[in-house]
């Protein structure tokens, strides 16, 4: 069996035996729609000179949309608290796809070192009551030992906006890679990220960890049906059979269990305002 292993400008570089060959995909491919991704089990020929290509992409296990990723089992988002400042909206939306493609989703907060520690708690805090596994982390402070553990016998994406501390964290957790870093004032300046490809780096036998590009803007445009967006949500879906209607979108229905929660304070005033603010991007994206 073959694997992708990394991806850059149309070349794909599959493992095969102990040995990368850079593959271009088959038009097959292109005319089915289906576009090779990291992470693809594959069949690949190679020709006389050394050349060789995808010929067939074998079922994926599941997929991480953006950024396209197959065959994870889980995603480590990282945000930072500072520099850049955190914005709840990005990280709730990128929550969102991420329970919609049923991915196991962790947390870090980074840079803990340049906020105060009351700042850091009300963050966390919010994404712990949810259930989501919440790291606190520092690469000034800490030496990375601490996270080494959540790596450890699977394959893991790190994900998250540009400048948050995805590469220089796992620098820090994995002393032996040497992942590109960047500071912010360069990026701003180039206006670029530092990190420009997707690929796999093997820890050992059984562990793998996926550096990624940071994201910027996401769009709604994974979302098929409004009702989705409350599905995605956690805390609110375990709620939704406790609503007067079954399809109810806890927006202006009477007997909302989502919205008596919020005034209860159950459920982060802040995860609901940012739910509503997603239905109206969803609404606008699909004019009405
Ligand atoms: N103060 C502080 N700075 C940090 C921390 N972690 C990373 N940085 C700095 O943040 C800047 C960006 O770090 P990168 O690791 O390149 O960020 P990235 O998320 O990989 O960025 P892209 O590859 O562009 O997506 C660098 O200047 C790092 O030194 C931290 O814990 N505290
Ligand atoms: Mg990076
Ligand atoms: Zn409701």
């Amino acid at each position: 069996m073959s694997k992708i292993v990394k991806s850059h400008r149309g070349i794909y570089y599959v493992e095969k035996e102990g040995q990368v060959y850079l593959c271009k995909a088959r038009g097959l491919f292109r005319n089915k729609k289906v576009k090779p991704v990291v992470g693809d089990e594959v069949d690949i020929s190679i020709n006389n000179d050394g050349t060789a290509y995808i010929k067939e992409i074998y079922e994926r296990r599941n997929q991480l949309l953006r950024p396209p990723i197959s065959n994870v089992d889980q995603v480590i988002v990282i945000m930072s608290l500072s520099s850049p400042d955190i914005n709840l909206y990005t990280l709730d939306k990128y929550l969102l796809m991420l329970e919609l493609s049923h991915i196991e989703t962790k947390i870090i907060f980074n840079k803990t070192d340049l906020v105060d520690k009351e700042y850091s708690d009300k963050i966390s805090k919010i994404y712990n009551n949810i259930g989501y596994d919440i790291y606190l982390n520092s690469n000034q402070e800490n030496n990375g030992k601490e996270l080494l553990n959540l790596f450890k016998n699977r394959s893991t994406v790190v994900t998250g906006p540009s400048g948050v501390g995805k590469s220089t964290t796992l620098n820090n957790v994995f002393s032996h890679f040497d992942f590109e870093t960047g500071s912010i004032s360069e990026k701003s300046l180039r206006g670029k990220h530092t990190t420009r490809h997707i690929e796999i780096s093997k820890i050992d036998e059984r562990s793998y960890v996926i550096d990624t590009p940071g994201f910027s803007a996401l769009s709604l445009d994974f979302i098929n049906d409004i009702n989705d967006i409350g599905e995605g949500f956690i805390e609110f879906s375990k709620l939704k059979n406790e609503c007067k209607f079954n399809n109810c979108i806890h927006e202006n229905e009477p007997k909302c269990a989502v919205k008596n929660a919020v005034q209860n304070k159950k459920i982060s005033e802040s995860r609901y305002k940012n739910y509503l603010l997603l239905l109206e991007e969803f609404r606008n994206l699909r004019g009405y």
